[in-house]
């Protein structure tokens, strides 16, 4: 698998450990990260690095020619909370960028893209119990705006020029290696840092506010699983729907609880609670486990060990 692969947004919670499973399996040296600022010092000293603005393609361009890229994974994206904060800015940075990749892909300057999406381009007419891959789509927020306008990009980029994009649609993403990000789903991250240092968490979503969610490790496999198919084996072009678990605010802290009895929590939603009241339940990803044998690995008592333990370190 001779691929020189570079990651914009290598700073982010997904980009990090993207790049780090990408290095271990690719290389190192064939694996170029970059952000608009630095990274964590495992990602700034395992391999290349360069600052790069994710909406400037000529900068892009050049690093794909200092290179050889040969594969561009286009993580760099504000998300949903703070888009809401900064719509213009949200649209520019997650429409721009992605438009930037796709032309140097149309261009033949790389050969393969990977763009993720997200459950947020579901919206409140979305059937929220097990949400199919096509469905009604009206999102409520600048991030499931910017996610739903950018998986017709790529499909009318693949059915126009032939460019060989890939995406899938993310639940929440669960990790703890870096804090969280802006994400509505990011309680489900923060939680675990909460339980470990104060012992008490203040969750901004209501007890019963059921969503999907993934461990990281799952996203990550998922990821580079699709990027490793075959072509013709690719049916969906938009973004493939990608399921694992759903709980609510509640199970996450019961299930912290069983490692940490005295663990509390208080709820007093915010504006974050619209946000994901939006958006379904949980996902049917049956396209996904057809065309490319999708299975995920992690269920949330598996995830809280793995966490806890990693954490406790
Ligand atoms: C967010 N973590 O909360 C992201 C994700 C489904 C949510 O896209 O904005």
């Amino acid at each position: 698998m001779n691929e020189t692969i570079l990651v914009l947004g290598a700073s982010g919670q997904i980009g990090t450990e993207l790049t780090e499973k990408l290095r271990s399996v690719y290389g190192k040296k064939q694996v170029i990260a970059s952000d608009i600022r630095g990274g964590n010092a495992a990602i700034m000293a395992s391999g290349p690095f360069e600052i790069i603005d994710a909406t400037d393609k000529e900068t892009i361009l050049k690093t794909v020619k200092k290179y050889k890229v040969t594969q561009v994974y286009l993580l760099a994206a504000m998300l949903s909370a703070t888009a809401e904060k900064y719509p213009q800015k949200a649209w520019n940075l997650n429409m721009n960028s992605l438009l930037a990749v796709l032309d140097l892909a149309k261009e033949n300057h790389i050969k393969q893209v990977y763009w993720p999406s997200s459950i947020a381009v579901f919206g409140p007419t979305t059937p929220k119990e097990n949400t199919p891959q096509k469905t009604i789509m009206e999102p409520s927020t600048v991030y499931g705006i910017s996610k739903l306008s950018g998986e017709f990009w790529c499909n009318y980029y693949h059915k126009k020029y032939g460019v060989d994009v890939r995406s899938l649609r993310f639940p929440g993403i669960i990790s703890w290696k870096s804090k969280p990000g802006g994400g509505t789903t990011d309680y489900a991250v923060d939680i675990y840092f909460k339980a470990l240092e104060d012992g008490n968490f203040n969750c901004f979503l209501s007890e019963n506010t059921r969503l999907p969610m993934m461990y990281m490790d799952d996203a990550v496999n998922a990821t580079i699983q699709l990027m490793q198919a075959k072509s013709e084996a690719i049916k969906v072009r938009t973004s493939y729907n990608l399921a694992a678990i759903d709980f609510t605010p509640k199970e996450i802290f019961e299930e912290i609880k069983k490692h940490v009895p005295d663990f509390t929590i208080t709820y007093n939603p915010d504006f974050r609670q619209q946000i994901a009241d939006s958006w379904p339940s949980n996902i049917n990803d049956s396209e996904a486990r057809k065309d490319w044998n999708w299975k995920h690995q992690f269920d949330l008592a598996a995830i809280t060990k793995d966490i806890l333990i990693n954490l406790k370190k």
